[in-house]
């Protein structure tokens, strides 16, 4: 079955081609902990290839920042740069949400449900939301320049994963910390073997927290 033979072998040839490409990713493994070596959550790790051939285009998946019970849910998100971003209310009152932020100055007037229209994101940086009616709303939408990165959770970790062989640029972005973005950064070149662990210490500065209003106002949006 000579025939046979020459489709198994190119079989064989692909699962080997599509193992070696595999192999060839790395994982990055951050810790961020704050000045007093507690884990930080919340805390963005962006990998900039400094090999441009291995920035693949953005996905450009449907990104939403949602408000629940007064609340930016996430209390930070990131997206790509060119990603639209919808703000679904998900409260039974109308929330009106803003931006000052040099990566994107817009505003959503007073709106209930999901009639507010997406909003394009096109510029890397924060960008800080608040809203008009409710002081104490307060959330971020960090706007990547890589398709490489990750948000750590309570425990201070974030996976980035599936990164390409290559070296790169890592940096670190926290709404908190004190000190820029750039002095973070470091240079890696991902071990394509077994996961690369890198870890940061970032200073917080104290964080003022406008106190939510008490639920037995009577005023109209609250
Ligand atoms: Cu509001």
């Amino acid at each position: 079955m000579p025939k046979f033979n020459s489709i198994l072998r190119i079989l064989v040839a692909d699962l080997l081609f599509a193992w070696a490409v595999l192999s060839s990713a790395g994982e990055l493994h951050a810790l961020i902990k704050d000045q007093n070596g507690q884990p930080i959550e919340d805390a963005i790790v962006l990998v900039t290839p400094l090999d441009a051939k291995n920035v693949p285009f953005p996905k450009q998946l449907r990104n939403e920042m949602d408000q629940i019970d007064k609340e930016y849910v996430p209390h930070v998100k990131v997206v790509t740069v060119g990603s639209k971003v919808y703000f679904p209310n998900k409260d039974n009152i109308r929330h009106h949400v803003y931006s000052f932020s040099p990566a994107k100055v817009f505003e959503l007037p007073l709106y209930s449900g999901t009639s507010a229209p997406p909003v394009l994101f096109d510029k890397n940086g924060q960008v800080t939301l608040g809203c008009n009616i409710h002081d104490w709303m307060l959330g971020y939408i960090y706007v990547a320049d890589t398709p490489f990165f990750g948000k750590s959770a309570k425990d201070g970790k974030a996976h980035i994963a599936d990164v390409p062989a290559g070296e790169y640029s890592v940096r670190v972005w926290h709404p908190d910390m004190k000190g820029t973005e750039e002095s973070t950064v470091r240079k890696v070149v991902p071990d394509t073997t077994q996961a690369t662990s890198m870890e940061w210490q970032l200073i917080l500065r104290p964080v003022f927290r406008i106190p939510r209003a008490s639920g037995s106002g009577g005023a109209a949006y609250r």
